[in-house]
């Protein structure tokens, strides 16, 4: 009756921003992500306990997150009261974005302490239910996500990879990316246009993935972000998620690039900006955006795996 899973977050390459079905949590168009490797969110669920309840780091978690984790226990039909304790394994703590790991270990070490067995795709599908980016942790690896679950396409060894991270804030971001995708799709005048591009990306970024060239995948990444911000910056009103450092790494990045160094830029809905680069250069990249005003920090990780359960003790109940 209690299990315990891990999952790590992933990064987009073709960003998910804007659903057909709200309730649902559908997203518009399909995206592509990878799963990193030194975010890790650690969940243990324990089944029968007197009324729900979900820590994280610590600390109890508000009304409106254990809405969403009761959302997903009630679609895998785990009707009993649950504790849930979760710790997010990210050597940064300063808001980097947890839900899709820790959605992802939900729903894994939920459907494990009820004792079921459920494929990955029913697990990434419930996954979703707490928020659309949890459907690619499942699966990890190279991640896409159409329709109702994500699945994988290519593992975390596919293409020799790292992804700089660099902390460009701290705090909560203004506009999550709840309402922040729903603001743009309602108002943005540019939103109908993202989401084609994004159509056109993804079937492009397959094909890049596949062939294994950095160079042009990264390029698409970063061009295919800069549009998420422009559809972004179009809402009304406007979403403005960068900070001053954020616009430093995406110039350190260019003059990096000048000088012969492949790398490319993926910003989320957020400050911080994740470079992408082949491992040999990691190390440049880590130092330039390290240099810049402003960035706290700035992690390499390489892609990871999927969310999997780590311990299970199921007991039979007393008579
Ligand atoms: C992504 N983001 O593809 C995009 C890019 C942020 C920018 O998925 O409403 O927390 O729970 O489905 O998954 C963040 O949005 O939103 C996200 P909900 P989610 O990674």
């Amino acid at each position: 009756m209690k299990a315990t899973a891990v999952a790590h977050a992933n990064i987009a390459l073709v960003k998910y921003w804007g659903k057909r079905d709200d309730a649902l949590l559908l997203p518009e168009a399909g995206s592509l992500s990878v799963a990193l490797d030194r975010l890790l969110t650690t969940t243990t669920v324990e089944l029968g306990a007197p009324e729900d309840s979900l820590r994280i780091d610590g600390r109890a978690a508000g009304a409106a997150e254990l809405v969403r984790a009761r959302a997903v226990l009630d679609a895998a039909g785990v009707r009993e009261p649950a504790r849930i304790v979760s710790r997010n394994d990210f050597p940064t703590a300063a808001g980097l974005a947890s839900s899709a790991s820790g959605f992802a270990a939900l729903a894994v070490a939920a459907c494990a302490a009820a004792g079921q067995e459920r494929s990955q795709r029913e697990l990434s599908a419930l996954a979703r239910l707490g928020s659309g980016s949890a459907a690619r942790s499942v699966p990890g690896g190279w991640a896409v996500w159409e329709e109702g679950d994500a699945e994988q396409v290519a593992s975390a060894d596919h293409l020799p990879l790292r992804l700089v991270v660099a902390v460009c804030g701290e705090g909560a971001k203004p506009v999550g990316s709840r309402d922040g995708m729903k603001r743009s799709r309602d108002t943005s005048p540019y939103h109908a246009a993202w989401i084609a591009q994004c159509r056109r990306d993804l079937p492009d970024a397959l094909r890049l993935l596949r062939a294994r060239d950095l160079p042009a995948l990264g390029a698409l990444a970063e061009r295919n972000a800069l549009r998420m911000h422009a559809d972004a910056l179009a809402a009304d009103p406007p979403l403005l998620y960068w900070q001053p450092a954020t616009v430093g790494c995406l110039h350190a990045l260019r003059r990096l690039r000048e000088q012969g160094t492949g790398v490319w830029a993926t910003i989320d809905a957020g400050p911080h900006l994740v470079a992408l680069c082949a491992p040999e250069a990691a190390e440049r990249v880590e130092a330039a955006l390290r240099s810049v005003a402003g960035v706290r920090d700035a992690l390499v990780c390489a892609p990871a795996g999927g969310a999997h359960v780590v311990d299970q003790s199921l007991h039979a109940r007393p008579l």
